[in-house]
């Protein structure tokens, strides 16, 4: 190979020590200070939204290692750059790092909660790097030179051992940032009270028990996650506090203990991803465990001008609520720390989040929750409407089938056809359900515990042999039927039938 391919070599393995580097030196400040993970969440606060869609509706809740991924490749490439410019002129890959290094310290400090010492890893990793970097381009350059064997046989050996330096310094690195997550530690030993206000018991006629059909309470291992934390907050409850502020009497400060000392209740609320499309899987239905925000609101004393809550998580995203919802008495609106029984599972938004059954998860379900600000529409703009979404989002009424699954062919003769339906805090009055386009019929609506949840469907079917089209839609309480226009997910959630294609053979 000729020295360009090298100094190529030299350039990643320079990249790689950046990240090791700076990977460990992380563990010292925090992990979102770690330059790949700061430039990603920086990324996804700055992507267009329409590129954000593409991304979740490409890769679901699997989008963020993607776009590590991508990084990573991009890293790869920039300090294969570095090796060649650096083989051309001394100092110019080194150059090069360092006006990387400026633009990642610029996406560092401008995180949620950024302190003066999360420069330190981009800092730490950049002078490695550019120490390797030089060290071996040197090297190439005196074999180059000279045009002898042994400065590239001491160039491989370099070359190897920083490589593999670095590669256990990114093992350890992350492999140590996971168990310094104190949260999961303090997490495994909380006990969390019993509800003052227990949920009703959900109804054995509640979940039909039909293989492939979603289950009337979905485990938390299987819930959907949506959030744009790139590396999880890792938020310790004994420091942990919510402050109630803005146009209120007086504000209210709250800790965790006094949190769980206060008598709370538990309720099975549906929750959905405005970013769910017709048939998506972004819905999940949990027992949580909280307060009632209205009780909270109460204490603080709302002013009458205002009209919405903006609440704030500890990562820097916002959640604009109607006050009228938060205040209504007819809904549990929680200030959560249950889940099915457990503790918020950190990714679910440990030790607090919001729940607030009928409204989108975006405009509402704000995880990691530590700041409520009492305030207006027309003064505030939250996290996703500054990029193109709804103001208000109430959930739209929505079917789906879940049973059979477009995958496969389904055997001829006595089948069921099965899914949800949901339309939360309204209801779900009826569910129809055509074949190839017939006469609508009407499915068997499952059990429930209350409106706020989703309810399972079935509707018996005599599969004949060939291709089949399945539709379903479903009323709610109002009396409304789900519209078969089809509209994308933005601004305000997805509409249509969803309708699956079967071969039964
Ligand atoms: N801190 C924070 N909370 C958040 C979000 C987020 O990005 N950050 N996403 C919201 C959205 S869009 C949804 S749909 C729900 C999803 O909650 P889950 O991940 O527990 O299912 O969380 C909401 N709360
Ligand atoms: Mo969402």
């Amino acid at each position: 190979m000729r020295s360009r391919g090298w100094a190529m070599i030299a350039g990643v393995v320079a990249g790689a020590v950046v990240l090791g580097a700076s990977d460990l030196a992380a563990l010292a400040t925090a992990p979102e200070s770690a330059p790949i993970t700061a430039v990603g969440s920086w990324l996804i606060d700055i992507a267009p939204p329409a590129v954000k869609d593409a991304m979740i509706a490409a890769f679901g809740t699997g989008d963020k290692p993607v776009l590590i991924g991508i990084l990573v490749v991009l890293l790869a490439i920039g300090s294969a750059g570095a090796g060649l410019l650096e083989l051309r002129r001394r100092w110019a890959g080194v150059i090069l790092m360092v006006v990387v290094a400026l633009g990642v310290a610029v996406a560092v400090i401008t995180r949620a909660g950024a302190q003066v010492d999360w420069f330190g890893p981009v800092a730490i990793g950049t002078a490695a790097g550019a120490f390797v970097l030089r060290l071996l381009v040197g090297r190439l350059r005196t074999a180059r030179d000279e045009g002898t064997g042994p400065s590239r046989r001491s160039f491989l050996v370099t070359a190897s051992v920083a490589g593999a330096a670095a590669a256990v310094a990114v093992v350890a690195g992350r492999a140590l940032a996971g168990a310094a997550q104190a949260a999961d530690r303090a997490r495994a030993l909380l006990r969390l009270p019993a509800a003052a206000d227990p949920a009703a018991a959900v109804p054995a006629s509640a979940d039909l028990g039909i293989d492939g059909l979603a289950p009337y309470v979905t485990p938390n291992l299987d819930f959907y996650r949506i959030d744009t934390a790139l590396v999880v907050p890792n938020v310790d409850a004994a420091q942990w506090s919510l402050r109630i502020h803005g146009l209120v009497e007086r504000e209210v400060e709250i800790t965790f203990e006094q949190l769980l000392a206060l008598p709370l209740v538990e309720r099975h609320v549906t929750l959905a991803c405005v970013s769910n499309e017709v048939g998506g899987t972004l819905i999940g239905n949990a027992l949580w465990l909280g307060y009632p925000i209205r009780s909270l609101l109460e204490q603080a004393g709302v002013r009458p001008e205002a009209d919405m809550v903006l609440s704030r998580s500890v990562d820097g995203f916002t959640a604009g609520t109607p006050l009228e919802v938060l205040q209504d008495a007819g809904r549990d609106s929680l200030l959560a720390v249950g889940m099915n029984g457990e503790p918020l599972p950190v990714e679910h938004g440990y030790p607090v989040r919001m729940v607030v059954p009928g409204l989108y998860g975006y405009v509402s379900a704000t995880k990691w929750v530590v700041e409520l600000e009492v305030t207006r529409f027309d003064a505030v703009t939250a996290y996703w409407t500054d990029r193109g979404w709804s103001a208000e989002g109430p959930i739209k009424t929505q079917s789906r089938i879940d049973v059979p699954s477009r995958a496969g062919t389904v055997p001829a003769g006595e089948r069921m056809i099965a899914g949800v339906a949901w339309a939360q805090h309204t209801g779900i009055e009826r569910v129809e359900v055509r074949v190839d386009g017939g006469a609508w019929q009407e499915a068997a609506l499952a059990g429930s515990v209350s409106d706020d949840t989703w309810v399972q469907w079935s509707l018996p079917w005599t599969a004949d042999a060939g291709e089949h089209e399945l539709q379903v839609r479903a009323t709610d309480r109002t009396g409304a039927t789900q519209t078969s226009e089809e509209q994308g997910v933005v601004p305000d959630g997805a509409t249509g039938w969803h309708t699956v294609r079967v071969t039964v053979g």
